[in-house]
């Protein structure tokens, strides 16, 4: 039975691949964060709870001796790093805490491994935000795209992929980049726009809400199912050869659209419910995104289950039950 360790099990990414590795019969273990309030920390994992409630460990990323006390004790074939302080926006408030748990943390992991285990194979989730407004001619980013971060959340996640290749390079270890454009779903953070749209369009068709108030509105994203990246994660760490691979649909859409879309499927237009707000802006703004998963394709069995369409009605459904 193969082992794995995942880093932030307990986030939207975490806590899917957590259930996939085990459907693929994993021995699943997971590191969470500590918080002051431990109610709900285990809610995207309450399903798989039973199984995994004996797998669960508090370290953190800036902690290299609680990482390493973990990986002593658990001794995984594979690490997922997908832990993070992962809001673009807030990494202008907390450059130093996410450049720490971001960079600092795969850094912690990666002497880990170099030292002491080197046959760990290992993920970094990395980010589509590393690009920055740098685009190719046919208006795709890929692995060949020039990277030009514009927040402090993508310098840090460029500095944690530098490393990896640089590890890798150095020192023949098995670790990959994926490189992920924005995934989502139900589980998504509620302060991140796709999951902060849907839940403001049904509170104001159920009459809970009155506004919706929202930052840019045409800058567009490439937003796929976190369900359908989970098992990417997997297949790249699967490969002979460690390597960096784009992950994405290949379709994008603005913000505006994906509002236009969610009050629509509501019976509702967006233009007479939303908001611009300056709260909700950025001091700097990722305007375009859009993958090219040519490599990715050419590597792996890539069939993604989710349309953009299928996705947010599956969280619209999700939120209708629910609130
Ligand atoms: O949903 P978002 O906050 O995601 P963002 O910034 O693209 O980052 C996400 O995807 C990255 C992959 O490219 C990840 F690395 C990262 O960890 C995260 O998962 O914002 C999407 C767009 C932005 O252009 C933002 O300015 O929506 C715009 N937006 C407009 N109003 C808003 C809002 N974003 C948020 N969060 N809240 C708003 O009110």
């Amino acid at each position: 039975m193969k082992k794995a360790l995942i880093t932030g099990i307990n986030g939207q990414d975490g806590s899917y691949l957590a259930e996939f590795l085990l459907k693929k019969g994993y021995d699943v273990h997971g590191i969470l964060k500590r918080n002051s309030i431990a109610e709900n920390q285990t809610a995207r994992i309450e399903d798989i709870y039973p199984i995994i409630k004996y797998n669960l460990y508090h370290a953190d990323m800036c902690d290299m001796a609680s990482l390493l006390s973990v990986i002593n004790n658990v001794k995984p074939d594979e690490i997922y790093n997908l832990a993070a302080q992962s809001h673009v926006k807030i990494s202008f408030d907390q450059p130093i805490y996410t450049s720490n748990t971001i960079a600092g943390g795969m850094l912690n992991l990666l002497e880990i491994v170099r030292t002491l285990y080197p046959e760990i194979k290992m993920y970094q989730a990395s980010s589509s935000e590393m690009f920055g407004n740098s685009l190719d001619d046919d208006g795709f980013q890929r692995e060949t795209t020039p990277m030009e971060p514009v927040s402090p959340y993508a310098c840090a996640k460029l500095f944690a992929y530098n490393l990896v290749k640089c590890y890798r390079k150095s020192y023949n270890i098995h670790a990959s980049n994926g490189i992920l454009f924005n995934h989502e779903s139900p589980r998504r953070g509620q302060n991140f726009v796709t999951n902060k749209v849907v839940i403001g369009a049904v509170k104001i068709k159920k009459g809970l809400q009155q506004k919706l108030y929202l930052g840019n509105l045409d800058s567009t994203r490439d937003w796929g199912h976190a369900k359908d990246y989970v098992k990417i994660m997997w297949q790249i760490l699967q490969l002979d050869e460690p390597d960096d691979f784009v992950c994405a649909t290949g379709t994008s859409h603005t913000v505006r659209h994906l509002c236009d879309y969610t009050f629509s499927q509501l019976g509702m237009n967006y233009e007479d419910y939303v908001e611009q707000d300056p709260r909700f802006f950025r001091p700097l703004e990722l305007q375009d995104l859009r993958g090219d998963t040519t490599k990715l394709a050419s590597k792996i069995n890539l069939e993604l289950d989710y349309t953009f369409e299928e996705m947010i009605d599956e969280m619209i459904s999700h939120w209708d039950e629910r609130l």
